[in-house]
């Protein structure tokens, strides 16, 4: 495998920021941000840490906010930021891996209706152009993260910004999504020749409890793991978010985020059927199930044919065993992946350190590190992985 390292995202280690998560924050929807992991001032300290668990890629995004905090005025000193640490990484031998949109907003793009309103698509896309032509060094990209989680948890249940409950809503924001991260594709690609494209697609294992449960399964796995990746590689847009209509460019890869296997029972009450516990499996500190084999199974599920990225990957627990445990056991199982001919050309741990965990605040421990940088245990990736 090429490149091996660990994933953040802005607002979840930055710290300090300003934007539609920390204007929820004031409602009391979510819990408060603060200073993060002060990666905003600290940047080159994570250098230190990828370097001790033997990185040679890492995964981070940059904080749209940030860079253009009014709309349309951009804050080039903010962009030099994000360029010297980009230069900083490289000097190390180690690859960005750049995210351009991971779950945050400014203010005035929620003010403008977000990402529901067709406009959202211009001024990401503004903004991407922006973003790509001053940091040319930069070869890898990820446009939008896992535009499924964002539109459920902020638009069909409501906890997440915006905090609405509508489905009409929310197919109106995994179409825009989809359209944006498509036509991102191609100003990437012309602001940068040598660049490689792609989106971070959460996938689950969805296990039906009996005959009866295979149709909310299939629901599950139609709408929340094909739809985005399909509409993503063969640029066409499925129902309900399009009317197969093509969108103009295609990924260059298939990046999934793996994390979980739900048990799915039939149920009267909502078309998705109900989670069923496990009791007897291994779970994270979040009580969701850890299930190894399940990163051979997307991987050969939705790589399409294409080159794959594990763009994410890991478990909330304080263990230090167990976090080694989970890793040896999933690239156990993404080798076999990779026996049967999926292209995975990296894998990110999901995350470097401890960090703000949305809806859950600072009480998920992800991290190989604490949120104060502090190793929890030798590790290192690349040997775990040749071992
Ligand atoms: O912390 C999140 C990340 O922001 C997106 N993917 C899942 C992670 C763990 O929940």
């Amino acid at each position: 495998m090429k490149f091996i390292g660990a994933a953040t995202s802005s607002h979840q280690i930055e710290g300090n920021v300003s934007n539609d998560w920390t204007y929820f924050e004031e409602k009391g929807l979510v819990p408060k941000v603060g200073k993060a992991c002060n990666s905003w001032m600290k940047m080159e300290e994570d250098i230190k840490l990828l370097k001790m668990i033997g990185a040679n890629a890492y995964r981070f995004s940059i904080e749209w906010s940030r860079i253009e905090p009014d709309e349309g005025l951009f804050n080039i000193k903010a962009l030099e930021r994000y360029k010297r640490f980009v230069n900083k990484l490289l000097e190390n031998g180690i690859e960005p891996f750049i995210t351009l949109h991971h779950f945050t907003n400014p203010i005035w793009f929620l003010r403008m209706g977000g990402w529901v309103s067709s406009k959202s698509i211009r001024f990401f896309i503004r903004y991407v152009d922006f973003i790509t032509k001053y940091l040319k060094e930069v070869r890898f990209w990820i446009t939008i993260n896992e535009p499924n989680v964002y539109a459920y948890n902020g638009y069909v249940i409501g906890v997440w910004p915006p905090a609405e409950r509508s489905i009409l809503k929310a197919i109106k924001v995994v179409r825009n999504m989809l359209k944006a991260s498509s036509e991102a594709y191609g100003v990437v690609k012309s602001n940068i020749n040598t660049s490689y494209v792609g989106m971070a697609h959460h996938v689950r294992v969805f296990r039906p409890m009996d005959e009866l449960s295979k149709i909310p399964v299939a629901l599950r796995e139609y709408l929340f793991n094909f739809l985005p990746i399909y509409s993503d590689v063969h640029a066409i847009l499925p129902p309900p978010a399009g009317f197969m209509e093509n969108l103009k460019n295609k990924a260059d890869f298939v990046g999934l985020n793996y994390y979980t296997k739900d048990n799915v029972r039939f149920s009267l009450k909502s078309i998705f059927g109900e989670e069923v516990v496990d009791e007897s499996s291994w779970k994270n500190s979040l009580g969701w199930e850890v299930y190894p084999r399940g990163i051979y199974e997307v991987s050969l599920r939705f790589s399409f044919g294409k080159p794959v990225f594990i763009t994410e990957n890991g478990i909330a627990t304080e263990n230090h065993k167990e976090r080694l445990r989970f890793i040896k056991e999933h690239f156990h199982w993404l080798k076999e992946a990779m026996k049967k001919g999926v292209n995975v050309l990296g894998y990110f741990y999901w995350s470097l350190m401890d960090n703000y965990e949305w809806k859950e605040g600072y009480k998920a421990k992800f991290g190989i590190f604490t949120r104060d940088r502090k190793l929890r245990g030798k590790l290192n990736l690349r040997k775990l992985w040749e071992g």
